[in-house]
């Protein structure tokens, strides 16, 4: 096999974990002497044992004048774990292959620094498009201390979300809707605003046949209007609900221990602060599900990194129907938000489309 072959080896061994190493990334390790496989592994959990850990584990005594191709930069520091970097070296390795370099501060280069001065052979760079996008999210964190913006919505062919009356159940098939609590498992946070929580009374859990991780719930209800009985606060689950420093959350406080209330100065949410302050609770990566306003207050602020669109093939047609992204349209065409298309897929009869915005 070729150095291309091995790395995207160990990336498949990291992408099974995405979405369950949260804070950390999702990092896989393939050590290789003599054209034979000594050891594999994954990072499966923030706090246990780096994919290295697990790879030179299992390739023991052997590892000695072996190659290991990680996907991310070995680490050099002793965070909950010790070293990587420490441990190939302790190993005798003769080559480290690096599909790209770990943004962390703490490693940021380090881990290599410590490699090479040990005199361990360091490639850098293969097969690292594929390693940038499978962690995007951590990354995206790492540099803007933010989480990764991902806006979801289910729309009809002429991008309503729903009648004129508000009726939105359903838009998309059965399909399409386990693939969106496919993605709630593997996101850190769900958000949405308070008019969606009083108008469906969502739960906003993960469910499905196998199990998954719930997302904290995140609403934003400036004046706190949500309903005493919200299934969001009813059910246990962490909820966090941002509102106006004028709103009071005591007696909701007090009844419901799930839930957290942060209470934002002024009269308006501002959803850079909301950001600011997800990202400063260790929220790497949320997840948006509307409605229109709150998908139109992100877009027009350009803070959106994804969108996932679910179109099903169903028209309704209507002005007074409710567009997937409120507010009022730019004059000009020039002035619309630009994306690049990511992917196609068929979902049962529906379509997802994930989409980036272009970068300028
Ligand atoms: C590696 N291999 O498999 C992973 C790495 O708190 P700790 O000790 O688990 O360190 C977490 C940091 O280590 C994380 O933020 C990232 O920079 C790096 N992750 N490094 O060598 C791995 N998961
Ligand atoms: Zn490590």
């Amino acid at each position: 096999m070729t150095d291309k072959e091995y790395m995207d080896f160990a990336l498949s061994l990291a992408e099974k974990t995405i979405g369950q190493t949260s804070p950390n990334p999702s990092v896989g390790a393939v050590v290789v002497k003599d054209g034979r496989i000594l050891g594999i592994g994954s990072h499966l959990k923030a706090g246990e044992a780096h994919a290295e850990v697990h790879a030179l584990a299992q390739a023991g005594e052997e590892a000695e004048g072996a190659d290991i191709y990680v996907t991310l930069e070995p680490c050099s520091h002793h965070g909950k774990t010790p070293p990587c970097a420490d441990l190939i070296i302790k190993h005798k390795l003769k080559k480290v292959i690096i599909a790209c370099l770990d943004p962390n501060p703490v490693v940021a280069g380090n881990g290599v620094e410590k490699l090479r001065q040990a005199g361990i052979d360091v490639e850098i760079g293969v097969r690292e498009a594929r390693a940038l996008e499978l962690n995007r999210k951590f990354f995206h964190y790492i540099h803007s201390k933010r989480p990764y913006v991902t806006l979801k919505a289910a729309v009809t062919l002429d991008g309503k979300t729903a009648t004129s009356t508000g009726d939105s159940k359903w838009i998309t098939s059965d399909q399409a809707r386990v693939d969106v609590h496919q993605q709630r498992a593997i996101h850190d946070a769900i958000l949405v605003g308070v008019e969606t929580v009083i108008k469906d009374n969502p739960h906003l859990t993960t469910r499905l046949p196998q199990g998954g991780k719930n997302p904290i719930r995140v609403i934003l209800d400036t004046q706190l209007r949500i309903q005493k009985e919200a299934n969001v606060l009813k059910d246990g689950h962490p909820t966090w609900i941002f509102c106006s420093e004028n709103a009071d959350g005591t007696q909701i406080k007090e009844k419901y221990p799930n839930l957290t209330i942060f209470q934002l100065p002024g009269n308006y949410l501002n959803i850079n602060d909301v950001l600011d302050i997800l990202g400063e609770k260790s929220i790497q990566s949320l997840y948006v599900e509307g409605g229109s306003k709150v998908h139109q207050s992100f877009i027009q602020q350009q803070l959106v990194n994804e969108c996932h669109w679910y179109i099903a093939p169903k028209i309704l047609g209507g002005t007074d129907a409710i567009s997937v992204v409120g507010g009022s349209s730019p004059l000009l065409m020039k002035d619309a938000t630009s994306l690049d298309i990511v992917s196609t897929e068929m979902l049962g009869p529906d379509i997802k489309i994930i989409a980036r915005p272009r970068k300028v």
